[in-house]
Order: structure tokens, then C-alpha cells, then sequence
């Protein structure tokens, strides 16, 4: 591989920069602190959709050392956490479906979801909050 190419450890920390910055304003708008915007909050969601698909590959073999918050416990339960994942994008996908519709009282719950999947699986396989 080219010696130029980030480490999966970076790799995947920069996808999980994104999803603070696409996570983060959809929150924002649930939570009202911003106006919802139809548009831009579907077009969010589809992006959280499509990164939810993304990280999972750089978490390779060894790299639990150094500049991580990964625990071992996702190489020693990688069924765990593989169904973890699996939940997740499952309701990233339903949040991305039900944002195309612009429903507020279908989105809050499947926003809810996806925090949830979230912490359900930092509790589990992430070292600090
Ligand atoms: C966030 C964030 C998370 C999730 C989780 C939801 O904004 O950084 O890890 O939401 O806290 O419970």
C-alpha cells in the first residue's frame, strides 16, 4: 500500500468526524434549537445512511492500540458487535426513509432510534463516553 495512505485507525475516526457534523444538526433541528428544514434535514439523513455503511471496514485486525477508543472486545465478540452494526444501519435506513417525508412525528422516534443504536453499542465495544 502507498506510504502516504491514512491508517484505518484515521480512517475511521474520519468518518466518525462526519457523523458529528451530520448527526449533530439533525439534532439540532429535532430538537428545535434550529428550524427544521425538510430538505436539508432529508438530505442529512441520507448521508447518515450511507456513512453508517462506512467506518466498520477499518476496524482491522490489531488496530485497538494506540490513539483508539476501540476495545478489544470488538475483535474478541465480533458477532456483537456485527449485530450491532447490523441495528444501527437499520435505523439510520428508516430515518432516512421517513425524513424523504417530512413527518416530525415519525422522524423524532426514528431520530431516537438512531442515538440509541448509538450508545448501545459505545456501551459495549467504545472505552470512553
Ligand atoms: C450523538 C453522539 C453520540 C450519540 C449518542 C446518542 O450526538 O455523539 O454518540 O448522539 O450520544 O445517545
Amino acid at each position: 500500500s502507498l506510504a502516504f495512505a491514512a491508517d484505518p485507525v484515521t480512517q475511521r475516526q474520519d468518518v466518525f468526524k462526519d457523523y458529528k457534523k451530520t448527526f449533530g444538526p439533525m439534532g439540532d433541528m429535532v430538537k428545535g434549537k434550529t428550524a427544521y428544514n425538510q430538505a436539508e434535514f432529508a438530505k442529512l439523513a441520507a448521508h447518515l445512511e450511507e456513512i453508517s455503511k462506512q467506518p466498520w471496514q477499518y476496524f482491522t485486525p490489531g488496530t485497538d492500540k494506540g490513539k483508539t477508543e476501540a476495545k478489544a472486545e470488538i475483535w474478541s465478540k465480533p458477532a456483537e458487535w456485527k449485530k450491532q452494526i447490523t441495528a444501527h444501519q437499520a435505523a439510520t435506513a428508516e430515518l432516512a426513509k421517513v425524513a424523504a417525508t417530512g413527518d416530525m412525528a415519525a422522524i423524532k422516534p426514528a431520530f431516537g432510534k438512531v442515538g440509541q443504536s448509538c450508545k448501545s453499542c459505545h456501551d459495549s465495544f467504545r472505552k470512553a463516553d
